[in-house]
C-alpha cells in the first residue's frame, strides 16, 4: 500500500476512534515507516524518505497542522499530537540507524571490491643488462681515470676542420682516402674518428693533460664480421713538459695488463699516422694461446689492436701550444674490437642489432 494512502486512511480514521483506536493507528503507521526504512537500499533512498517523510515544508509528518491536527476531533486534538511527535522522533532515529547501517554496508562493499591480494604476483619489471660495449667503455675509463686522465666528449657531426685539416690531413691528402667517410652536408661530416674531441680539448684547456675520449665514429664500410658503419673508438693523449715514447709504452702497457690480465705482453711496431711521428702499431700477445699461436691470431701469436705515436709537433701549431715546451702521445683504438676478444664475440653486427638474447648474456 503507498504511503500516501496509509496516511489518509489514518486521518480518516482519526474521525471515528477513540485515543485507543487512534494510538492503533499510528502504530500501523509506525510499522509501515520502519517497513519503508528496512527497504531502503542506498544512502539516495534514505534522503529521499527523509525529505517525504521529515522534508521541513512538504514533510507528511511535518506539516502536522494540516496533515494531522486540524482533521482531528477536538478531543483528540491532544493525543494526535502527542502521537505524532513520538512517531517523528521514532522515524528521526530510526533514519538516522539506518544510515548508518547503509554507510557501513557501503565502506564494506568497497572494501569488497578493492580488497588487496597480497599473494597475487607483482607486474614485472623486466631487468636489463649493460651493453657490453658500455662494459667495456666503463672498465676503460676507470683504467685511466686510475692514472690521473680525464674523460671528454665531443660532437658526432663535425666539421672538416676538426677531423681532418687539424690534424695534418689537409684537402686532397692521401690519408683521408683511408678513412671513407660519410658527409652530412657541406664542410660538415660524421667524425671518422674521436681525434677532433682531442683538438677541441687542446683548444680549451693548457697543459699538462691527459685525456681520453670514448665514442661513436662513422666510416663508409661495408657491413661484415668486421666492419660497422658504425662502431666505437676510445683515444687518448697526453701533453706535458718531458712526455717521451717510453711514458706512451708504460701507459699502454699498464692498460692491456689491467684489461686483458697480467700475463699480457705488449709490442710496438713502426707506422704511419699524419697525427702522429713517430707512429706505432701496437699488439697485445695473443689472450687465447699466449703467443704460441692459434686461429684467432693467424698462428702469428699477436693480436694487433692500437695505433699509437707521439703528436707531430706540426698539431701544435693548430692549437697554439708552444711546440719547444711540450711533447705529448696520443693513442687510439677500437672498443668493439676490445669487448670481442674479451667476450669471444665473433661478428661485430651482433653489437648493433639488439637481440636481447645477445645482449642479456652480458651482465
Ligand atoms: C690528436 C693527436 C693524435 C690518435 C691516434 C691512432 C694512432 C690509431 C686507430 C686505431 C684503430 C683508430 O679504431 S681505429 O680505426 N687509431 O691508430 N689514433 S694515434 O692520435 C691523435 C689523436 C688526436 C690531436
Amino acid at each position: 500500500m503507498k504511503v500516501e494512502e496509509q496516511v489518509r486512511q489514518t486521518l480518516e480514521g482519526l474521525g471515528v476512534g477513540d485515543e485507543a483506536g487512534v494510538a492503533g493507528l499510528f502504530d500501523g503507521l509506525r510499522t509501515q515507516i520502519e517497513r519503508e526504512l528496512a527497504g531502503l537500499a542506498s544512502a539516495d533512498a534514505g534522503e529521499q524518505f527523509r525529505i517525504r517523510w521529515l522534508g521541513r515544508k512538504q514533510g507528511l509528518l511535518t506539516a502536522a497542522n494540516d496533515n494531522w491536527l486540524k482533521p482531528a476531533p477536538p478531543a483528540l486534538k491532544r493525543a494526535v499530537g502527542r502521537l505524532l511527535n513520538e512517531v517523528k522522533r521514532q522515524a528521526e532515529q530510526s533514519l538516522e540507524a539506518r544510515r548508518r547501517e547503509l554507510d557501513a554496508g557501503s565502506e564494506t562493499a568497497r572494501l569488497a571490491v578493492q580488497r588487496l591480494d597480497v599473494t597475487l604476483p607483482g607486474l614485472r619489471r623486466p631487468i636489463g643488462a649493460r651493453h657490453p660495449v658500455q662494459i667495456v667503455i666503463d672498465e676503460v675509463q676507470e683504467i685511466f681515470l686510475s692514472m690521473g686522465y680525464s674523460v671528454e666528449e665531443g660532437p658526432e657531426i663535425e666539421s672538416d676542420y676538426y677531423n681532418f685539416e687539424a690534424l695534418n690531413m689537409p684537402r686532397e691528402h692521401p690519408a683521408r682516402d683511408t678513412q671513407a667517410t660519410l658527409y652530412v652536408a657541406g664542410d660538415y661530416l660524421l667524425r671518422t674518428h674521436t681525434s677532433p674531441v682531442q683538438i677541441r680539448t687542446m683548444e680549451k684547456m693548457q697543459p699538462p693533460l691527459r685525456v681520453i675520449a670514448p665514442g661513436r665514429v662513422y666510416r663508409r664500410d661495408n657491413p661484415d664480421a668486421t666492419h660497422s658503419f658504425m662502431f666505437h673508438q676510445v683515444e687518448g693523449f697526453a701533453v706535458d713538459t718531458n712526455i717521451t715514447f717510453c711514458d706512451l709504452k708504460g701507459t699502454l702497457d699498464y692498460f692491456f695488463k689491467r684489461f686483458y690480465g697480467e700475463q699480457v705482453q705488449t709490442r710496438f711496431r713502426p707506422s704511419f699516422f699524419p697525427f702522429t711521428e713517430p707512429s706505432a702499431e701496437v699488439d697485445i700477445s695473443c689472450i687465447f694461446c699466449s703467443g704460441a699461436g692459434c686461429r684467432k691470431c693467424k698462428q702469428s701469436g699477436w693480436i694487433e689492436l692500437f695505433g699509437a705515436g707521439m703528436i707531430d709537433p706540426a698539431l701544435y701549431g693548430f692549437v697554439k701550444y708552444d711546440e719547444r715546451k711540450y711533447s705529448g702521445f696520443a693513442f687510439g683504438g677500437g672498443i668493439d674490437r676490445l669487448a670481442m676478444l674479451r667476450y669471444g664475440i665473433e661478428d661485430i653486427q651482433l653489437l648493433f642489432q639488439g637481440d636481447l638474447r645477445f645482449l642479456q648474456q652480458f651482465r
